[in-house]
């Protein structure tokens, strides 16, 4: 254990972990069952195209979520795609800046603009009163996205949506397993998104899903996954690729038979965290609603630099010297990202909470790759950066000033 501010790496320590700690290393069911489904469809021969274990998939997803449609797809970027194609959305859709870039780029790919919408600094999620101050002419939906599997204020969007005409689609890659007034996410508003990408808690390789309630929606997205082909020799309808494969869908189906393990060693973790955390002042761990369903998939921290002195860059410092490899997830937000920082230099005004939390959050590992050992010693390392910020903060900025001459005489600028 690492007591006095001299063992952390940065300052000459040795590393706590010997390997990396990722954050978003992925969770995998049994083994055995995965190689029997493997070796049934190399016998069946069926690789790909809506295949049995596809449509297995979907059907456990359908009823897991309790709705009516499940489509598989190659990935969720592509889902959102489809799904916003399918809703027919065009010239401006709003959406939170906070947020994966992919939820912006399913837009922009296809020339729609991403009006970019400031957020509820409690929940992280669009902020509905925002909403209304960026609604014009040309607006035609809404994409609220559950970060970190906290469900947005899906009531207050539904009567924005109803009262303007607008379509929802919910960004829901974070949402999986998680409920809203104890109805699952993934039923609500026209559509939503699901991300099996192997960083999400339950993985499917690569992988995601539309889900609605909609007859007509899910028709015609079955058709747009399948350049648009009903039977054979049949287009009759534009469409791209979308469909997932036998073997992202058959590691689906054995995950999604541990996937309730996997919430539980989730919620451990985070209760772990809870107590390696508590009452460090400067540092707030993410709250999660105990009556709704939730994944636990994100261990988020917020970094109040006032009291911490640390800064959140700094600590991601002390943590990469240790291996520990927190993510600033989604800094610096999309509306600071190509090409939207080009398009809308000035977007950042209008996102005030926002820009000041993406320069505040900090991910952590969890899922079953790490357990309370790990937690322990990376919470231990966190209490000692901050409790010690102050002369933590002042010999990292003489570090840095080292750094900088030392790059400089090898730079050759040396006096
Ligand atoms: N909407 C939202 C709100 C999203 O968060 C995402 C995806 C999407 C939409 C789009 O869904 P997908 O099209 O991806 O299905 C990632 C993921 O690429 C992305 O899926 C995810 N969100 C986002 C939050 O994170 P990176 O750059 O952090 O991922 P990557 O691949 O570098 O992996 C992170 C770490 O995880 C690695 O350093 C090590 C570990 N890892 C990763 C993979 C892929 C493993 O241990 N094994 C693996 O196989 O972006």
């Amino acid at each position: 254990m690492k007591e006095n501010i001299d063992d952390l790496t940065v300052f000459g320590g040795t590393p706590s972990f010997q390997e990396p700690l990722h954050v978003g290393r992925p969770n995998l069911g049994d083994r055995e069952r995965l190689f029997e489904r493997i070796n049934d469809m190399l016998d069946r021969k069926w690789l790909s195209n809506n295949g049995p274990y596809v449509q297995e998939l979907e059907q456990r997803i359908s009823e897991l979520i309790g709705v009516k449609h499940c489509i598989a797809m190659c990935n969720g970027t592509v889902a959102l795609e489809i799904a916003i194609r399918s809703l027919e959305l065009k010239g401006e859709v709003i959406l939170p800046s906070f947020t994966f870039v992919a939820t912006a780029h399913a837009l922009q790919w296809q020339e729609i603009t991403p009006v970019f919408c400031d957020i509820d600094p409690k929940t992280h999620t669009i902020d509905p009163a925002c909403i209304e101050k960026m609604i014009t002419p040309r607006t035609t939906g809404i994409i609220g996205v559950h970060l970190w599997g906290r469900p947005c204020d899906i009531v207050a969007l539904e009567k924005i949506a109803d009262t303007h005409h607008l379509k929802l689609l919910f960004d829901a890659a974070h949402g999986f397993g998680c409920s809203y007034k104890g109805r699952m996410l993934g039923s609500f508003g026209n559509a939503e998104v699901f991300s099996f990408h192997p960083t999400k808690f339950f993985n499917s390789c690569e992988g995601g899903a539309i889900v609605t309630n909609d007859d007509a929606l899910a028709a015609k997205i079955r058709l747009m996954k399948n350049f648009g082909f009903s039977g054979y020799d049949n287009v009759i309808y534009i469409g791209t690729n979308g469909k997932m494969n036998e073997m992202s869908a058959l590691m689906g189906l054995t995950n999604l038979e541990s996937m309730a393990d996997f919430i539980a060693v989730n919620y451990e973790n985070y209760k772990s965290y809870q107590r390696g955390l508590d009452s460090l002042a400067g540092i707030s761990l993410i709250n999660y609603d105990q009556k709704e369903k939730c994944n636990y998939q994100y261990i988020l921290l917020e970094i109040d630099e006032s009291v911490t002195h640390v800064n959140r860059d700094q600590l991601v410092d002390i943590l990469r010297a240790e291996n520990i490899l927190a993510r600033r997830y989604f800094y610096p937000g999309c509306h600071r990202m190509e090409p939207y920082r080009s398009y809308f230099p000035n977007a950042g005004l209008m996102l005030p909470e926002t820009e000041r939390l993406v320069k505040r959050v900090l991910s952590f590992p969890t899922g079953t790759a790490v357990g309370p050992d790990e937690i322990s010693k990376i919470c231990q390392i966190t209490r000692l950066a901050v409790q010690y910020g102050p002369e933590v903060k002042k010999r990292l900025s003489g570090y840095a000033a080292n750094e900088t001459t030392k790059s400089m005489v090898f730079e050759g600028f040396a006096v």
